[in-house]
């Protein structure tokens, strides 16, 4: 048994997630901490809400909240709809916490004391009639490089470039509107990555089995142009995690918050804590997941984000955690996703534009999407959400080769023998047959899954269920009972098992279908096979099992061609 630490990368607590981010970190996590789960390994699986930055500010100065409030009750939002396509989450935190403060102030005076931060003066534009100073997104104006009138301070979203604010032609408040703004001097503190540029290059470098994507944008941002910039780790506002050095003031820093991208990583570890509180265990219980010094050097710990945290992960959160010098666990593996677009453009939150997880939910429960999102995940390249696509794909590989497969066997063994299972008899060449092929299916499944293939998972899986159609269909039980009904009594009897057997495999994809299969067995032993011969006798003759309802249903083309319809534009 092994131990495994996964982390998501922490969805902002402005608004409701569209599905696109949720393929390209918390529902890959989520399949993989359920799969090593059902691998019998001891899994901490930690996401949380970002709720620092000016997306939170803003959003809830949109809200017309104080923003304390807006977040409690956003993070509330977004835990319910996490348990509706059930995100098994150990703990699903705050960066907002006391632990999170705590940890961040921890890791800036270690920091400071490795003379790794720096104090630098520098210009950020101030609004005379908000009286303050205007960082990030505070500040709208027109993009220098593609002439978008609606550029960020942070970035321009139209051409993605990454902008200072002081980049922006015609700035204006993002707050007020005002355009009375003027330049004044700030100090901040700036993290001192370049120190650190050849020990995070020869810690990417050694490791050789990151996806491509991972590593190369890891890698360009290291080594491009002027290579790692000493970062700004502090801003001036209200909202955040108040500048100290541990527990004692920081001389000259008051009034100033850290930076959401400091303090967000470390809200991995300090979400860990969360969970210790959160279930009256002391500090050594989340410690030994992290703390190479306290039982985490046989820990392995996952990453998933989608490509644009990437650099925040291999370069940033690296450099805070070796700056600190003190032993904390650095990722291990990073699984990093391309980006979902919707039909024929891209997913926005800023224009509402494509199925929000909350939509997704009122139109069909969170296995059709599951199942969808994660057979289709952006690895190797973008991809591309179409209800055809989706509509296709449920029909075809959930009702016609899962649902029906269950359906058939245990409707038919209801009606012709009993609710139970019948004795089964010595099998044939036929059965041989399926066991070898399920073995052999069923390592290329694992192979995919130990690696975090996500696709390939998807296609193995469906594959596992494939064999088990094919081989009812050539069986044909329901001609073999007319002359042979031992046999036919066989068959259905290694068919409910397989029912079982695809139920603990399916589960870490589609974990309400396979809770479903497994109460219809009537059986709760989710041991993961080792032996699928040995595992197709598991329910013995005379064990009882229902027939379920409709596993899955189809999706019309009338249901598809409104659904296309209504999520076309702004969602209201
Ligand atoms: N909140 C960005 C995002 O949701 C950011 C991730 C933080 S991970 C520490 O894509
Ligand atoms: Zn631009």
């Amino acid at each position: 048994m092994a131990r495994i630490l996964i982390t998501s990368a922490i969805p902002y607590i402005n608004g409701i997630k569209h599905l696109g981010n949720l393929v390209g970190s918390q529902l890959p996590a989520d399949l993989f901490a359920r799969y090593a789960r059902g691998r019998g390994h001891e899994v901490m699986f930690i996401c949380a809400t970002d709720e620092h930055g000016t997306p939170a500010e803003l959003a809830a100065a949109k809200a017309g909240q104080p923003v304390a409030e807006y977040c409690a009750e956003m993070h509330a939002v977004q835990a319910e709809l996490a348990n509706g396509f059930r995100l098994s989450f150990d703990h699903f935190g705050r960066s907002s916490s006391t632990r999170n403060h705590a940890l961040t102030q921890h890791f800036a005076g270690k920091l400071y004391d490795a003379g790794l931060i720096e104090e630098v003066s520098e210009k950020q534009v101030f609004s005379i009639d908000d009286n303050r100073f205007l960082p990030d997104r505070y500040i709208t104006g027109t993009c220098p490089n593609c002439g978008n009138t609606s550029a960020r301070g942070d970035q321009c979203e139209e051409c993605t470039k990454q902008l200072d604010p002081t980049d922006l032609i015609n700035p204006r408040s993002s707050i007020s509107g005002s355009t009375n703004l003027e330049v004044r001097e700030t100090k901040h503190l700036y993290l001192k990555q370049r120190n650190l540029r050849d020990k995070l290059r020869d810690w990417i470098k050694s490791k050789k089995d990151w996806p491509l994507l991972t590593t190369s944008i890891a890698l360009k941002w290291l080594d491009d142009g002027d290579g790692l910039q000493d970062r700004g780790i502090t801003r001036d506002l209200h909202w955040g995690i108040p500048v100290r050095r541990g527990a004692a003031p920081w001389p000259g820093m008051e009034g100033k918050v850290f930076y959401v991208w400091f303090d967000a990583p470390i809200e991995y570890i300090a979400g860990t804590a969360e969970w210790a509180d959160a279930h009256g265990r002391p500090d050594a219980d989340w410690q030994r997941w992290w703390r190479t010094d306290m039982g985490a050097e046989d820990v392995t710990y996952y990453q998933f984000m989608g490509k644009d945290n990437v650099p925040f992960h291999t370069l940033s959160f690296p450099a805070t955690i070796l700056g600190s010098g003190e032993p904390w666990k650095l990722v291990d593996y990073l699984k990093s996703f391309n980006y979902l677009n919707y039909d024929g453009g891209q997913f926005s939150t800023s224009q509402g534009r494509g199925v929000f997880m909350d939509q997704a939910l009122s139109i069909l429960p969170s296995d059709y999407w599951r199942w969808w999102l994660l057979s289709h995940a952006p690895e190797s390249a973008d991809s591309e959400f179409t209800w055809e696509n989706f509509q296709a794909s449920v029909n075809k590989d959930l009702a016609d080769v899962l649902g029906n497969l269950v359906s058939r066997v245990t409707k038919f063994c209801a009606s012709k023998f009993s609710g139970e299972v019948p004795a089964a008899g010595e099998y044939g060449a036929r059965e041989e047959e399926l066991i070898a092929a399920l073995s052999s299916g069923l390592e290329a499944y694992q192979s995919a899954m130990d690696k975090i293939q996500v696709r390939r998972g998807a296609e193995e899986l469906r594959a596992l269920w494939v064999l088990g159609n094919e081989y009812l269909q050539s069986a044909a039980p329901w001609s073999v009972i007319k002359t042979d009904e031992a046999q036919a009594k066989t068959i259905i009897a290694l068919s409910l098992n397989l029912i079982r057997l695809y139920a603990i495999l399916s589960r870490p994809f589609i974990p309400d279908a396979a809770e479903a299969m497994m109460a219809a067995m009537k059986c709760d032993d989710w041991t993961w096979p080792s032996d699928i011969a040995a595992d197709l006798r598991r329910l013995p003759a005379g064990h009882s099992f229902d027939v379920p309802e409709n596993l899955f249903r189809k999706i019309t083309d009338e249901e598809r061609a409104a659904w296309a319809a209504k999520f076309s534009g702004k969602r209201d």
